[in-house]
């Protein structure tokens, strides 16, 4: 018996930009956030099934190496022709002939194969958690990002979060401005929410090694659970020393750019937990890599963002959703970030977690007329709203 998935062309491949508004600005050490923009990749086959992925970045280029318009150039201009040659049921494949001929790009080869997998779940009926190493939890713990620049709007956010019991960890992004003021403002919070949170920092690499060395044992004694990126990506030698002398969990973030970084920072000892990215990463299987990698080396996992919308989300829960153990939880909140809902169906958020959809791919489908209202090339007003970043 034959039991191969018969062969599927790719047909097209559709590239768009969606400009959403944030809740309120959303303040890190390099950039603070007042809109989000989406590019979503859409990939229709000759049987009919159409798979979304998405690629998003922070702050345009302020963050990492990849824009969204960057991406949607590359897409259109250099996967296309590769995708339209390609049977969609190869993911694998499809994806080292493009790795043939695209270098780096991790957040569009994230996007694409996200649209892949997607579209191969749908025809073979199962969550993309089931063929991406097999689903162990069907629902997530959330973190939130504490980032409104105003320790008293902070702690009111928090506050109302744990009241509607949808997030009791919270990531408090600091680096901006003279590091003692940073540590009040972190101190003030911890001791306002005392033992009902757990409280994170994320320095968004914005120390040197000398102050992050100083103000760490600081931040062990205002109560804070773990220490994200605190210096330079490219220092990760510095990161080993200051995981060997501080007595908090510290993260890798920037630093961990797919495997091969992974396995460095593993061989150095200079993380104790992994914020997992899956754009960051360079795709779903890559991502797989990188937390097998922390598993064999004993390094905790964490489910990061790049502050995703619905369907980066989405991607990231169905991938994190397979860890047995991850002892961090996830930061999957993106979509609350944003002022418009732009699924069918909104998702679960609820009792400080995030349902993962149960539906065949991603479980999930866009609201074509609200993402019509949004789209750049749609829209007159989303034009207006396009990254207005900056300090
Ligand atoms: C980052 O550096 O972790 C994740 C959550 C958030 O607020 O910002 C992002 C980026
Ligand atoms: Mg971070």
């Amino acid at each position: 018996m034959n039991v191969t998935t018969p062969a599927a062309r790719i047909e097209q491949v559709e590239t768009f930009l969606i400009d959403l508004p944030t809740i309120r600005p959303h303040q890190l050490s390099m950039t603070t956030m007042k809109g989000q923009t989406l590019m979503i990749v859409r990939i229709r086959t000759s049987d009919g099934i159409v798979g979304i992925g998405e690629g998003t970045t922070i702050g345009g280029l302020a963050y990492g190496p990849e824009s969204p318009e960057g991406m949607k150039l590359a897409i259109d201009t250099y996967f296309t022709p590769v995708l339209l040659q390609c049977d969609a049921n190869r993911v694998g494949l499809t994806m080292a002939t493009i790795a043939k001929s695209v270098q780096g790009n991790h957040f569009a080869k994230c996007a694409v194969e996200t649209a892949l997998i997607d579209v191969l779940g749908k025809r073979i009926g199962l969550p993309a958690s089931e063929f991406l190493g097999g689903r162990c939890h069907d629902r997530l713990p959330v973190a939130w990002t504490l980032a409104s620049g105003d320790t008293g709007q902070d702690i009111a956010e928090a506050e109302e979060m744990l009241a509607k019991r949808r997030h009791n960890i919270f990531k408090l992004k600091i680096g901006r401005g003279d590091p003692r003021q940073n540590i009040a403002h972190v101190a003030a919070i911890k001791a306002a929410l005392g033992d009902r949170a757990s409280v994170r920092v994320d320095v968004n690499q914005a120390w040197s090694e000398a102050t992050a060395s100083a103000c760490l044992p600081l931040l062990a004694d205002a109560g804070v659970d773990l220490i994200e990126q605190p210096i330079a990506l490219k220092n990760i030698r510095g990161m080993a020393r200051l995981a060997r002398e501080t007595s908090i969990a510290i993260m890798a973030d920037e630093a961990l750019n797919g495997p091969e970084t992974a396995f460095q920072i593993a061989s150095l000892a200079a993380a104790d937990v992994f914020a997992l990215k899956i754009e960051q990463s360079g795709g779903l299987f890559a991502s797989a890599k990188v937390a097998a990698i922390a598993e064999a080396a004993g390094i905790g996992l964490y489910g990061g963002t790049m502050l995703e919308g619905a369907v980066g989300t989405i991607a990231s829960a169905q991938l994190f959703s397979t860890f047995a153990k991850l002892e961090w939880g996830t930061e999957l909140f993106g979509p609350l970030l944003l002022t418009e809902e732009i699924l069918e169906e909104p998702l679960d958020y609820s009792e400080f977690s995030l349902g993962v959809p149960s539906g065949p791919g991603l479980g999930i489908a866009l609201d074509e007329a609200r993402v019509n209202r949004f789209r750049r090339d749609r829209s007159e007003r989303s034009v207006h709203l396009v990254l207005k970043t900056g300090s």
